[in-house]
């Protein structure tokens, strides 16, 4: 017996393995079954639902619309599932997903509590080997990282956080448990979407709420509201060309389209324009004019208009002239709200300024900076992810002749398509950087690239061939397109997770790709053009054309 057929005997080998039970991984799942794969997904958590399952923090909430953010390979699916508000609340998301698993039977080839610690490609058989935290070895042809782009939090290495006597949360890993603030004086660190989402409803709570920021970040308000019976009749009549109309749109979602730049207009009409997008709310503002992502005279007039609403809403105007950001609009991820701004109206609500000086220590009392020690019963972090490529690298992956995607990636992520990495056959990301992903509404994104995936797989086995990698030239190619789209706008002006810029020391690269319809147009070229840019093979022969 040779000593891979002894080690094969202790395995369990399966054709595709799945990282993460979220919207990605259940319909890749559902997709690799159909194709009559055996496949399995490995998830960390106890149950299905990704994002929606680790976000329980008060006032989580999609920023998408809840007609939009939903699966769409299933017109039955579509049709039965009965959305209550425009925006989905986080229990509502994970309803839907776990009715989904149950839907589709996916649960039965499920595995939950189990992490995947690494995968390395052997290049002797073609074949992944896995190892996951229940020590039993797996391999698989197929590996997929459905892993999510905003699932390994970001906790800052404060000084002394072991010592604080309090209740320690962060927004991305918040307790099943009922958490309750009454009576208690909480500490948020943090303004982004999750702190603007959760901030209204802590300072509903606690005695004291005292909001640690460091930067301020725009909110447009949510205008939340029971779905109109009508309206949802009315796009379920025809839901098929809603979604094939919004997904021509720049970010995959509906949003009243304008041809115009916001310099092209008199003051009064561009007073209007912007209005009327703050009154219908939510991410659709970022396209009330053509040129808000990309002209920076444009977005100042934008950004004006926001400083006012901040003005106007909030009382004191030392506190509103702090909540002012100084950034672009739509730099960092646009945050989407309920009564965010107000909040800071309330007596037991505290700004506090950590730019300069910057959070100090944690205590065993509280946060201190350089001067100042505010007491504490708790600390939630809201202090967002290691975005797009947190939950990647942290799996010790080896692709041919034992090369560490840590190392290939270590001056920032390289893919093609966002879809796999040269040197890494048989390796797919969903949503992976250099993909449209956080950019768009997510699960449009996610169902166009389990799609290219599964087609691929077919057209591979179709061909008898059993590997598909990028060519390093194509791959070199599609990372200095997408540097040149990000070139095109605003992004580089500020420091954003877009960027790896909240995480000290990640290398400072633009990870989404800009332009929806432009991607899913390459990708069908790609397709088209016969898999252009990859190549296709036989493990055996490519092992030694690589060698
Ligand atoms: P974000 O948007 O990354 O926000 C994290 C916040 O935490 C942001 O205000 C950061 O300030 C702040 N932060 C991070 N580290 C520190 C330290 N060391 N000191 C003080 N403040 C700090 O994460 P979210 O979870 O809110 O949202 C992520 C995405 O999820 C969001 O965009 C939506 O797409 C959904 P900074 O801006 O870095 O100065």
């Amino acid at each position: 017996m040779t000593a891979s057929a002894a080690r094969s005997s202790a395995e369990i080998n399966f054709d595709i393995v799945i990282v993460g039970a979220g919207f990605a991984g259940m319909y890749m799942l559902k997709r690799a079954r159909d194709l009559g794969l055996s496949a399995r997904v490995f998830e960390a958590g106890q149950g299905v639902g990704g994002t929606w399952y680790w976000n329980r923090y008060p006032g989580a909430r999609c920023d998408i619309q809840s007609m939009e953010y939903s699966y769409q390979f299933s017109p039955e699916l579509q049709q039965d599932w009965q959305w209550s508000e425009k925006y989905a609340t986080q229990p509502e998301l994970l309803a839907y997903a776990k009715h989904v698993a149950e839907r589709f039977d996916l649960y039965r080839d499920m595995q939950f509590e189990t992490r995947v610690e690494s995968a390395h490609y052997d290049e002797q058989n073609g074949r992944w080997q896995i190892a996951t935290s229940d020590g039993r070895p797996v391999t698989a042809r197929y590996f997929v990282l459905a892993t999510g782009c905003l699932s390994s939090t970001n906790k800052p290495a404060f000084n002394g956080l072991d010592d604080f006597h309090g209740e320690v949360y962060h927004t991305g890993e918040w307790p099943h448990a009922c958490v309750d603030f009454s009576g208690k004086r909480v500490g948020v660190i943090g303004t982004g979407s999750s702190a603007i989402q959760s901030i209204p409803l802590i300072a509903e709570q606690a005695a004291a709420l005292y909001v640690f920021q460091r930067t301020p970040n725009y909110a447009i308000p949510a205008h939340n509201e029971a779905l109109d019976g009508e309206l949802v009749a009315e796009i379920k009549a025809d839901y098929a060309n809603y979604r094939e109309r919004n997904k021509t749109f720049p970010f995959g979602f509906y949003f009243t389209p304008n041809e115009k730049s916001a310099l092209d207009v008199s003051a009064a009409e561009r007073e209007r324009v912007f209005e009327a997008g703050w009154q219908v709310g939510g991410l659709g503002f970022m396209g009330i004019f053509a040129d808000l992502f990309n002209n920076p005279d444009a977005n100042r007039l934008a950004a004006e208009f926001l400083a006012d609403k901040i003005r106007h809403i909030v009382r004191d105007p030392a506190t509103a002239a702090l909540l002012t950001p100084a950034t672009y609009v739509g730099c960092k991820r646009l945050c989407v709200d309920t009564n965010y701004f107000a909040s800071f109206n309330l007596p037991q609500v505290h700004l506090v300024d950590v730019k300069a000086p910057p959070i100090a220590a944690i205590t065993a009392r509280g946060v201190k900076l350089e001067a100042s020690e505010y007491e504490l019963d708790a600390i939630v972090f809201a202090t967002g992810f290691d975005a797009m490529t947190g939950s990647i690298t942290k799996i010790d992956m080896r692709g041919r002749q034992g090369l560490p995607l840590r190392e290939k990636w270590a001056a920032g992520p390289r893919t093609y398509l966002g879809l796999q990495t040269a040197g890494f056959p048989n390796l797919f990301t969903i949503t992976g950087p250099g993909s449209p992903s956080v950019l768009t509404n997510m699960i449009p994104s996610i169902e166009q690239h389990v799609n290219f995936i599964a087609d691929s797989i077919t057209a591979l086995e179709q061909a008898g061939l059993d590997t598909i990698e990028p060519t390093a030239a194509a791959e070199d190619a599609w990372v200095e397109h997408v540097n040149e789209r990000a070139a095109e706008t605003l992004f580089q002006s500020c420091n954003s997770w877009y960027l790896g810029a909240n995480v000290p020391g990640k290398p400072r690269v633009c990870m989404p790709y800009f332009g929806f319809p432009t991607y899913v147009e390459k990708c069908r070229d790609v397709v088209a053009q016969d898999y252009a840019g990859f190549v296709r093979s036989h493990h055996q022969a490519r092992r030694k054309a690589v060698a």
